[in-house]
């Protein structure tokens, strides 16, 4: 085409001119690291995923991670948010890649790019767009020929935007490093003979995309040559069984700073000095990149967590979930890096060797012929302080510890000695709404079978019904009970995760499954009139599924209804006239946009006859200063929450842990959300949380010289 030609032309006018600035080396690597513009690299990464914060907390939140001593900023590519529609694409907003990319470049710092395109990471649906479901013939992650056009055609089309803004190393940009697949080999056999041949095409597709920077495969042991095969893990240094080619580096793509967090799940808390002995152990064993998961976890705005997994994602990484340091964890990391940076040329070219110092110490020591070198001291001794001989030095190793010798003579960092500061993060009340008056509400209407647009004589599976358009599906039927039937009980097997019933529109009850036990089952009494009794069930899903073989196939919602009369007398509803409505009537009016608020029929608050299926209504002004702001809603049972317009995300407050407390009560408002004053909040509210005692909150942190 013409005016293609005519692009060229001009770009390649441009390319001439500042060719000295832009022009790029191929990325390549050896059996030691990744070489960058001839060079040898040790690298340190770290997650931070561009969704899941704002271009406006970008340049601090990189700025942060190069301040910590990272080279690298590693994120995945969400398909489902970039090709919402086949072939309509979104890179707008938080979705704006190579805003991020390129903020990366210009900080200096490295990129890494996992564009998977399945990529798991507690993301609704594995990040796949859900009409993926809906193409004939579609098996995922498996060498089908539907699911691999479609893969091919959203790998490219990320790759050809990159190369267009020449974000490639080899052009001159931050990326060196790309990702295809992820985490396959799990899953792999599943496949029988269709998983080895799909990881083949795989990895000839991407390489065949020419990108001049290699290509890793995480938990893929089989990863053809050239992708390199990488771990992913708490303790690589432990478990990785190594490259699959003596030609390939030894890389580390996740290492869990914590662990992401379901409703009714506790913080994993994993200290400074546990992820500092992993690290170090990983380096002295030829290990040459390591990338932290996540270096800032951040938010699941929205409805994108997959299922059962909480809003805040990893909070307790280095960068807290508002983007703030998260100490000792972010100074003693620091350090370290700066401890391996200080010997990177005798690590990089020294030979390694590794003996024993006692039953259970070792070192691992790396020597140039130049006279350079390094030693790592390891006490595995988890309870004890050990006393070694090392070249008749004696050493004291701290109980299960690394010391780092950077000439093999002094010890320039141990990693179980925190010498950084602590600090400890307190939340300020600037607001609250406990004034009835500033409060409206909609009481969302229950749909009977009669009203149900939709119908169908079977019990329809939850997902492929809303087509991910809700979290919500109304199961309604109506029907005649004997008059025999005097202490009837509801009984609903739901793979939900949640059914509320209500029985002639009167709420009845609910009940819940969990992350690790998806099935439940909701067992009430109930009251029937005599005559037609009406029957609604609303089954809400928190979150599509994210992993395993056959997302495809997955079934959720109710499986089985029936009406117990007596231990023997029981109607079977299973099979029966069924009416479906997809998503609330809120949802559908959009009453929580701002140009929608104003025409739902919202009225004054009622507090005397709480309902739930409530949408709440209020306005806040924005906190004084830039500290960080949540919203604390402990007194809320479960719903979503929405600010100007924009969902903060789903809450579940009422789901507690076995020790009687809330998986996440504080729920991030980004500053960018807000204007100064008249912001619009909006609570859908599903049981029977109490919106006047929420609050407005900041978020700050205090250093302390002591733990806490
Ligand atoms: C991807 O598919 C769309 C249609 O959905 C098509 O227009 C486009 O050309 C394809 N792109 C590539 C790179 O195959
Ligand atoms: C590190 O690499 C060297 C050179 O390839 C090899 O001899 C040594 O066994 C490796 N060490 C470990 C712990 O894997
Ligand atoms: C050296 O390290 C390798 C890899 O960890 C291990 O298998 C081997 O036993 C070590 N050798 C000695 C002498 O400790
Ligand atoms: C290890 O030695 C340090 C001093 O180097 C001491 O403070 C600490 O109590 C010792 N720990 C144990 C478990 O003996
Ligand atoms: C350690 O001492 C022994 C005997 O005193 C000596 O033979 C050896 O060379 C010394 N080793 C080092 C590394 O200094
Ligand atoms: C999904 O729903 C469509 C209608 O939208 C239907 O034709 C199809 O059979 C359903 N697929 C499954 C697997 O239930
Ligand atoms: C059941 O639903 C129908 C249709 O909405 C309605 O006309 C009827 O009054 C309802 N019955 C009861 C007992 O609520
Ligand atoms: C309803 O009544 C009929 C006739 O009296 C009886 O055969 C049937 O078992 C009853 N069914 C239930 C579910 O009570
Ligand atoms: C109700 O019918 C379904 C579908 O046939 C069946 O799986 C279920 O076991 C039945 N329930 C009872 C209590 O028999
Ligand atoms: C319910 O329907 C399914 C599928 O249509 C059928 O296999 C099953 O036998 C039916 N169960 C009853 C109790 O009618
Ligand atoms: C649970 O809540 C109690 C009381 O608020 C608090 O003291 C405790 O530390 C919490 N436990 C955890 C594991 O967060
Ligand atoms: C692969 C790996 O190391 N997995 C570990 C990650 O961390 C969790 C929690 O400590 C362990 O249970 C896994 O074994």
């Amino acid at each position: 085409m013409g005016w293609r030609l005519w692009w060229w032309w001009c770009w390649a006018a441009l390319m001439v001119v500042v060719e000295e600035k832009v022009g790029g080396e191929e990325v390549t690597y050896d059996g030691r690291s990744l070489i960058i513009d001839g060079q040898r690299k040790i690298l340190f990464s770290g997650s931070i995923h561009y969704p899941r914060s704002t271009p406006q907390m970008w340049p601090a939140l990189i700025g942060k991670a190069k301040e910590g001593g990272l080279d690298v900023i590693q994120t995945y590519v969400f398909w489902n948010l970039h090709e919402p529609q086949p072939g309509e694409y979104d890179f707008n907003g938080r979705y704006d890649l190579v805003k991020f990319i390129k903020e990366v470049q210009a900080q200096g710092l490295y990129a890494c790019l996992r564009i998977g395109p399945y990529i798991e990471s507690e993301w609704a649906y594995g990040g796949f767009p859900f009409w993926l479901h809906d193409v004939p013939g579609i098996v995922y992650r498996s060498d089908n020929e539907p699911f691999k056009f479609y893969m091919q055609n959203f790998t490219t089309k990320i790759m050809n935007l990159m190369k267009a803004e020449g974000l490639y190393a080899s052009q001159g940009g931050p990326i060196i490093l790309s990702q295809i697949e992820n985490e396959y080999q799990n899953i792999e056999a599943a496949f029988g003979e269709k998983g080895p041949s799909y990881v083949r095409w795989a990895a000839k597709m991407a390489v065949e995309l020419e990108t001049g920077v290699p290509w890793v495969m995480c938990k893929q042991a089989d990863a053809p040559d050239p992708v390199i095969n990488t771990c992913n893990g708490m303790r690589c240094g432990e478990t990785f069984a190594g490259p699959n080619s003596v030609k390939k580096p030894s890389m580390w793509t996740e290492n869990w700073t914590s662990f992401y967090q379901v409703y009714g799940g506790k913080p994993y808390i994993r200290s400074a000095e546990d992820i500092a002995f992993h690290v170090t152990l990983f380096i002295a064993k030829n290990g040459s990149y390591i990338n932290y998961y996540m270096y800032h976890g951040g938010t699941n705005f929205g409805r994108t967590a997959s299922a059962y997994v909480i809003t805040s994602y990893y909070d307790q990484a280095p960068l807290d979930e508002y983007g703030l340091m998260r100490q000792p964890k972010w100074g003693h990391l620091k350090e370290l890096h700066a401890a391996i940076k200080l010997c990177s040329t005798p690590l990089l070219e020294g030979v390694q060797t590794n003996f024993s110092l006692g039953p259970l110490q070792e070192a691992y020591v790396y020597q140039q012929e130049t006279g350079g070198c390094v030693a790592f001291l390891v006490n595995n001794n988890g309870g004890n302080n050990a006393t070694i001989q090392f070249q008749n030095v004696s050493f004291q190793l701290l109980p299960k510890s690394i010391s780092i010798l950077s000439d093999c003579e002094n010890v320039i960092f141990n990693t179980a000695k925190v010498n950084t500061e602590y600090n400890e993060r307190t939340t300020t009340r600037s607001q609250t709404f406990d004034d009835e008056n500033k409060w409206e509400e909609f009481k969302d209407s229950i749909p009977n079978f009669l009203d149900a647009p939709l119908k169908s004589d079977e019990l329809l599976e939850q997902m492929n019904t809303t087509k991910d358009k809700s979290d919500y599906l109304w199961y309604a039927f109506s029907f005649q009970p004997n008059s025999s039937c005097t202490e009837p009980v509801l009984h609903v097997e739901s793979l939900g995760h949640v059914a509320h019933a209500f029985v002639n529109s009167i709420y009845a009850g609910a009940a819940h499954g969990s992350h690790d036990v998806k099935g439940f089952t909701l067992e009430i009494p109930i009251v029937l009139i005599d005559g037609m009794n009406n029957i609604s069930i609303l089954s809400v899903m928190v979150g599509l599924p994210d992993s395993g073989a056959f997302l495809e196939k997955r079934f959720a919602g109710l499986r089985q209804v029936e009406i117990q009369c007596t231990e023997k007398e029981f109607y079977n509803f299973t099979n029966h006239s069924w009416g479906y409505q997809v998503g609330l009537l809120g949802e559908k009016l959009q009453i929580y946009n701002n140009e929608n608020v104003g025409n739902a029929g919202w009225s004054k608050i009622d507090l005397s006859s709480k309902q739930p299926l409530t949408w709440y209504k209020s306005v806040f002004d924005a906190p004084m200063g830039s500290d960080p702001i949540a919203l604390d809603l402990s007194t809320m049972g479960k719903g979503e929450a929405w600010v100007n317009g924009q969902s903060i995300g789903r809450y579940w407050v009422s789901f507690r842990t076995s020790e009687g407390n809330s998986s996440q009560t504080l729920y991030h408002v980004p500053r960018s959300f807000l204007q100064t004053t008249g912001n619009s909040l909006i609570l859908l509210e599903e049981f029977q949380g109490d919106p006047l005692q929420i609050s407005l909150d900041t978020i700050s942190v205090t250093n302390l010289h002591q733990p806490i």
